[in-house]
C-alpha cells in the first residue's frame, strides 16, 4: 500500500439511486482542494472552524456539477486522524463521481481499498481488532452480527486481548528479572507462583476461543445445504423457509441445475440456505455439473437437510448419500407423507429426522426448530464480542507455544528457564499481531484488501 504522506480521496457511499453521496478526502492537502473546487459565499472552507457544516457549489473550473454540502473535520478530530473533508452531493451514478474525478484531476490520489481505516490505525485511534469490527459491522446481515460487531468497535475484545499479552509479558519480565539476579537458577518459589499464572494465562485463551464458532457464525452466517434425490421436495423446502418462490418447483425430476443460494436469518444468526441439483446418476453434462456443485456445497455444509421421499422405499443410492452424512450436522426430511409411508425408521437410524408435508407447509416449524437446535444457536444471553478466523489461529499457535513453555518449566532442567522465555516470547510475538502491537505491511494488506474503496 501507498504510504501516508499523500492526500486521498474516494466515494464513501454505494453507487445507484440514493438521496446523497458522500465523497470523502483526507490528507495534508483536503482543505486546500476543498478551498479550490468549493463555492460558498462565506469564508472558504480552510478558514471555517473544526466541525463547520457550508452549503455552496461544486465547480469544476466554471462549470458546476452539483449542489452539496461540505464538512470540515480538522486533524486530531477526524476518522483518520488527517484534516478531512467530506462533502454530501446528490446521490445516484454521476453526481459523486463527477465530483470526485475533479478532485483527483487537482493532484489527489485515489484511496485503495480500506485506506481511510489503515491510518486510523496507522495513526493510533483504533487497534486492528477495532479495524476489523469496522468491517465486520459493514457486513453484518443480522441485528446480533452488528451487536457483536459494536461490542468489538468499542474496544471490548481488544481489552482482552490486551489483557492476555500484558499477563503473558509480565510473566516473561518476571522469569528474565529471575534470571539477572541468580546465578544459577530462579529462586526455587518463583517457579510455582509463574506456572500457576501461565496456566491462568491459557485457561483466559481458552475461553477466547470457545467464542469462536458462534463468531464465525455471525460473521459467515451458516452454511445449511438442502439435498437429495430429484423430485423429493428440496425447492420446495428453500421456498416455504424463505416464504417466497425463489426457486422453480415442479414435477419434472431435474429441475434445479444449478446451486441456488439465499439468506435467511434465525435467532440472529444469518443462515445460508442452499438449494441444489437433485442427486442422480445423470448423462446430461449441465446436469453432471450442477451435481458436482451440489457435492461441493455439501462438504462444507455446517448443516445438512437431506430429504427423502415417504411414499416410495428407500433405494441404494439414498443409502449411500446417507452413510456419507455424519449424524451429528443433519437432519432428514421425510417428505410427501401425504402420499404414503413406505420408509422404515431402521433406514435413517440415528439421524434426527421430521416427518413433512412441504408442499402445504406441514413440518416446517419442527425443521426450523431443529435447524436452531443442531446449530447450537438456542443461545441467549447478552451479545458480546467474539474471536474471529484470524484471531483463532493466532490464539491457537500462542496457547501451543505457552504449553510448550509451561512443559520446559516443569522439566526443571538447568536451562529450562531460558527455554521457557523463549517461547513465551514466541506467544508474545503472535499475540501482538492481533491488535496490531506489531505488525508488517503484509498483515496490514491482508486486513486492510478486504474493505471497499471509500472506508
Ligand atoms: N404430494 C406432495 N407433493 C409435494 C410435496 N412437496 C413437494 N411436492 C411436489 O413435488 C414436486 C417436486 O418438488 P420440488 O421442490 O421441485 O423438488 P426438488 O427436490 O427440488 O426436485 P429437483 O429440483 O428436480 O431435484 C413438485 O410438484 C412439488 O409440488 C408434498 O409434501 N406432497
Ligand atoms: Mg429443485
Amino acid at each position: 500500500m501507498n504510504d501516508q504522506s499523500d492526500t486521498i480521496a474516494a466515494i464513501a457511499t454505494a453507487p445507484g439511486e440514493a438521496g446523497i453521496a458522500i465523497i470523502r478526502i483526507s490528507g495534508v492537502e483536503s482543505l486546500t482542494v476543498a478551498d479550490r473546487i468549493f463555492y460558498h459565499a462565506g469564508e472558504p472552507p480552510s478558514r471555517r472552524p473544526p466541525g463547520a457544516f457550508m452549503r455552496g457549489f461544486v465547480k469544476s473550473g466554471e462549470h458546476v456539477l452539483d449542489e452539496a454540502l461540505l464538512l470540515v473535520m480538522r486533524a486530531p478530530h477526524s476518522y483518520t486522524r488527517e484534516d478531512v473533508v467530506e462533502i454530501q452531493c446528490h446521490g445516484g451514478f454521476v453526481s459523486a463521481r463527477r465530483i470526485l474525478q475533479t478532485i483527483l484531476a487537482s493532484g489527489v490520489r485515489l484511496a485503495e481499498p480500506g485506506e481511510f481505516t489503515k491510518r486510523a490505525f496507522l495513526n493510533g485511534r483504533i487497534d486492528l481488532v477495532q479495524a476489523e469490527a469496522v468491517l465486520d459491522l459493514i457486513r453484518a446481515q443480522s441485528d446480533r452480527s452488528a451487536t457483536a460487531a459494536v461490542e468489538q468497535l468499542e474496544g471490548n475484545l481488544s481489552a482482552s486481548f490486551n489483557d492476555v499479552y500484558d499477563n503473558i509479558v509480565r510473566v516473561c519480565a518476571d522469569l528474565e528479572a529471575a534470571l539477572d539476579f541468580s546465578e544459577d537458577d530462579a529462586p526455587p518459589a518463583l517457579i510455582p507462583e509463574v506456572t500457576a499464572q501461565v496456566h491462568q494465562i491459557l485457561e483466559q485463551i481458552h475461553c477466547m476461543l470457545e467464542t469462536w464458532e458462534e463468531g464465525h457464525l455471525l460473521r459467515e452466517g451458516a452454511l445449511v445445504v438442502i439435498s437429495g434425490r430429484p423430485n423429493v421436495g428440496k425447492s420446495t423446502l428453500l421456498n416455504a423457509l424463505l416464504g417466497r418462490n425463489r426457486a422453480i418447483v415442479s414435477p419434472m425430476p431435474g429441475t434445479t441445475r444449478d446451486t441456488l443460494e439465499e439468506t435467511i436469518i434465525l435467532k440472529g444468526i444469518p443462515i445460508r440456505l442452499v438449494d441444489t441439483a437433485g442427486l442422480r446418476t445423470a448423462t446430461c453434462t449441465i446436469e453432471q455439473e450442477g451435481i458436482r456443485r451440489a457435492r461441493s456445497h455439501m462438504q462444507k455444509a455446517d448443516l445438512h437437510l437431506y430429504i427423502i421421499d415417504a411414499s416410495k422405499p428407500l433405494d441404494s443410492e439414498d443409502g449411500s448419500h446417507l452413510k456419507s452424512l455424519s449424524t451429528e450436522k443433519s437432519i432428514v426430511i421425510i417428505n410427501k407423507t401425504d402420499l404414503g409411508m413406505l420408509i422404515q425408521e431402521k433406514d435413517i437410524a440415528g439421524f434426527i429426522n421430521i416427518k413433512a408435508q412441504l408442499n402445504t407447509g406441514k413440518g416446517l416449524k419442527e425443521i426450523q426448530h431443529q435447524i436452531i437446535e443442531q446449530l447450537g444457536l438456542t443461545y441467549s444471553g447478552q451479545p458480546h464480542a467474539v474471536i474471529a478466523e484470524r484471531h483463532k489461529k493466532i490464539l491457537q499457535k500462542s496457547y501451543t507455544d505457552i504449553k510448550e513453555a509451561l512443559k520446559i518449566l516443569a522439566s526443571g532442567h538447568d536451562e529450562s528457564i531460558v527455554l521457557a522465555i523463549s517461547h513465551l516470547r514466541f506467544a508474545i510475538e503472535s499475540l501482538g499481531q492481533i491488535t496490531g502491537k506489531i505488525y508488517h505491511s503484509e498483515l496490514l494488506n491482508s486486513i486492510f484488501s478486504r474493505f471497499c474503496i471509500g472506508k
